[in-house]
């Protein structure tokens, strides 16, 4: 009945199964679809995550003029909104992978480097992965405090959106904000709590795409507003319906994987979000604690 789940950090080596729904070799509606240069290039990235083993140093990426051009685009813009859009724990450690990160818009990241960053302030490491991760996968590897992190960039014809997740999208969505403590540690008790995917539309409308209160002002937290510029302006203007943060109603809200949510949640504070999740009413088949001392998981 239960499917095989990862009980120590190293099992995460099996823990790679793509979904290929976005993938520019086969969605037609990708803007890297007719570019064949764009999928080879996708192809040499994505053989580094293949070949990857945990305990690994994560190889570097020499990144081209052109994409660090695509880079350099979202990041300008991005990084104009943040002030008036983004959360204080996002900008406080925007600020920090500016300064010791190698964040600026001339330069694309290094996994590496990023990972080591995180280790030290929220013992949150990355490992590179080839393209969109199976929920489940990538939920069981947040369990662990892995975060399984693209390190290819969009297409240039579209810097402003990707079907899928780039490394625009972990770098500026998710990384950010696991350097957060609260923050992290909210990121992997949800991971712990979901395994029964029914109720994945909770880290949907949280991690992806929540809003806070902060100083009587609303403000997002989610990665998937904070990589992009649309939506992260629509979901603060007056536009689309918000709600307060209820896990309840958030598991069984329909969520939208094409265009702009249909829906917003509000939490008070991450520890109440946190607080919330994991007493909430939802029924799950079991649960899972992360023990630090062996990076293992036991049963609950
Ligand atoms: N895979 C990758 N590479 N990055 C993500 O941000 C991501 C993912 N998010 N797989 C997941 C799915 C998330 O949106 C939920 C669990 O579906
Ligand atoms: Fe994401």
């Amino acid at each position: 009945k239960f499917h095989w789940f990862p009980k120590k950090i190293a099992d995460l080596d099996r823990c790679h199964h793509l979904v290929t729904k976005f993938d520019p070799d086969l969605d037609h509606d990708h803007p890297g679809y007719t570019d064949p240069a764009y999928r080879q290039r996708r192809r040499m990235i994505g053989d580094i995550a293949f070949r990857y083993r945990y305990g690994h140093s994560i190889p570097r990426v020499e990144y081209t003029e052109e994409e660090i051009g695509t880079w350099r685009e979202v990041y300008s813009t991005l990084r104009d909104l943040y002030t008036t859009h983004a959360c204080s724990e996002y900008l406080e450690a925007f600020c920090l992978l500016e300064r010791h990160c190698g964040y600026s818009p001339d330069n694309i990241p290094q996994l590496e480097d990023v990972s080591r960053f995180l280790k030290e302030r929220t013992g949150f490491a990355l490992r590179p992965v080839a393209g969109l991760l199976s929920a489940r996968d990538f939920l069981a590897s947040l369990a662990f405090r892995v975060f399984q992190c693209t390190q290819y960039i969009r297409h240039a014809s579209s810097p402003m959106h990707s079907p899928e997740p780039d490394c625009v999208h972990e770098l500026l969505g998710h990384v950010p904000m696991l350097a957060d403590r609260t923050f992290a540690q909210f990121s992997q008790v949800s991971a712990e709590e979901i395994n029964s995917l029914t109720d994945h539309s909770l880290y949907w409308f949280t991690v992806e795409y929540g809003l806070c209160k902060q100083n009587g002002e609303v403000r997002a937290y989610g990665a998937g507003l904070l990589s992009s510029y649309g939506e992260l302006v629509h979901s603060l203007s007056d536009e689309p319906e918000t709600r307060e943060f209820d896990p309840e109603a958030a598991a069984v809200q329909p969520y939208q994987d094409q265009t702009y949510q249909p829906v917003y949640f509000i939490s008070e504070s991450f520890s109440d979000a946190k607080e919330k999740f994991r007493y909430s009413g939802i029924k799950r088949p079991f649960s899972v604690r992360f023990d630090p001392y062996t990076s293992s998981v036991e049963v609950l």
